[in-house]
């Protein structure tokens, strides 16, 4: 096991070691105070879209609990707490009138991490479409990215002072492709086109975002988190090599190209370029407005192979084995140096600004025994990530911080409760959290860097 001690040594006295959650996977209380659906609540009590038909009804009831789950953070002497703020709390439909009760809720929760000494890494937008929208088309629609635009200030003008960070989406990848060309996520659609209209409305939205944040809070750090494939060629062919280059474009070049060059894949632009919604003029400029840092959600490499069957649409590409045969509950390979590498090809490509590792973590199912949760393999896989982040600040990398998912086990979304990622185990039936083995190792390393920081 790596000692934390030793482990903690490797990190600047001023990187952030955190803990990560989302509004919708945790909060529960999904009719409190004025909360209406998001997409999120329709798609999850529909037949045969999420395991079991779980939905976020209950979750954790951290609404209900927030000042214990402050406390449980406290103890375990992380620095920085990243949370979501629920968009169907806020403005219920998205658009209209604003939810004072909703922003209360923040206000509370900012408020409690500050009389902890925790620093606030908001994010905007984790998924929790308000249902309203959707009826106008959601993502795949313009007017959503100016709603977005007007949530976010709204927010900010209310939390903006007394947060740490602000990110203004959480893996586009999965809001837009996942959820509507592959159909795993909410709304579920499985169309290119649609798919391409979320795509763009998303970047744009990011981008309006941005100046609505920085209108209201000039001062406050804007980024945004992905979650980037660190695409590998299942073989040393040329044509798996050309498949993964396809695949980085259309997984990553979608969002890296207009946020940090102001222009999508010229391979996109040439395989889809009519079915794209318009883009207007002022668009890439909106949308690659300069940003403070950015967030990398990295769990598993993707393997990928060349598509030979005729016709095959775009990035016509085909899964690879995996290289290792270590996988968590969730089937994902674990293979930690290609978040080395993933970090190393993006700032090769593109000009990016400090990194956090905003989320990072690994599904294990094992319950609590006699009062413990032993989770050794997720122990290790953080240890084994984290030693790759400090290999990466030792080559001169900017990683700012490393935030842990999850805070504690909750809903992950198609595959309802049954899939746990948490560093602390929640028995749905009793609310009740026990600090895993990983947690306690966590909090460790998290303990021992702040005694060296302030030594
Ligand atoms: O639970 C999710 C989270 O909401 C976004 N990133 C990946 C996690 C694990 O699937």
């Amino acid at each position: 096991m790596i000692d934390p001690q030793t482990l903690a040594a490797r990190f600047p006295a001023e990187f952030l070691f955190g803990v990560a959650t989302a509004s919708f996977q945790i909060e529960g209380a999904s009719k409190a105070d004025g909360r209406k659906p998001s997409i999120w609540d329709a798609f999850s009590n529909m037949p045969g879209r999420v395991f079991g038909r779980h939905n976020g009804d209950v979750a954790c009831d951290h609404y209900n609990r927030l000042e214990e789950d402050l406390d449980l953070i406290q103890s375990l002497g992380v620095d920085a707490y990243r949370f979501s703020i629920a968009w169907p709390r806020v403005i219920p439909d998205g658009t209209g009138p604003i939810n004072e009760k909703g922003l209360d809720f923040y206000d509370r929760l900012v408020d409690g991490c500050k009389a902890r000494g925790i620093k606030t890494f908001a994010t905007l937008y984790h998924w929790d479409l308000p249902l309203t929208l959707a009826g106008d088309g959601g993502w795949t629609a313009r007017s959503t990215a100016y709603a977005y635009q007007r949530y976010a200030k709204t927010v900010i003008a209310r939390l903006g002072d007394r947060l740490d960070a602000v990110a203004t989406f959480n893996e586009p990848w999965c809001s837009v492709w996942l959820s509507h060309l592959y159909g795993i996520h909410a709304p579920g659609e499985r169309s290119m086109d649609a798919a391409l209209h979320a795509l763009h409305y998303t970047n744009l939205a990011h981008g309006l975002g941005v100046q609505a944040i920085r209108e209201a809070q000039p001062e406050l750090p804007v980024g945004i988190v992905i979650n980037p494939m660190h695409v590998i060629p299942g073989s040393d062919s040329e044509a798996d090599r050309q498949a993964a280059e396809r695949a980085f474009d259309f997984h990553n070049g979608v969002f890296f190209g207009p946020l940090f060059k102001g222009a999508y894949p010229e391979s996109v632009l040439s395989a889809f370029g009519a079915r794209m919604p318009a883009v207007e003029p002022e668009d890439l400029a909106i949308i690659s407005q300069p940003l403070d840092w950015w967030g990398i959600n990295y769990y598993t490499p993707m393997r990928v192979a060349h598509d030979p069957a005729e016709g095959a649409e775009f990035p016509a590409t085909v899964s690879a084995p995996p290289v290792s045969q270590v996988k968590t509950d969730i089937g994902w390979e674990v293979f930690a140096p290609a978040l080395g590498d993933c970090i190393r090809t993006l700032n090769a490509r593109y000009d990016l600004p400090a990194c956090y590792i905003t989320e990072n973590g690994a599904c294990y199912n094992m319950g609590v025994v006699d009062g413990v949760v032993d989770d050794q393999p997720r122990l290790d896989y953080i240890a084994d990530h984290l030693q790759v982040t400090a290999d990466l600040i030792a080559e001169g990398y900017p990683m700012k911080g490393y935030f842990a998912w999850s805070l504690m086990d909750n809903f992950e979304w198609a595959e309802g409760y049954r899939m746990r990622f948490g560093i602390v185990h929640v028995d749905y039936d009793t609310q009740a959290r026990t600090i895993k083995k990983s947690g306690h190792w966590y909090q460790a390393l998290a303990k021992a860097h702040s005694a060296a920081a302030s030594a």
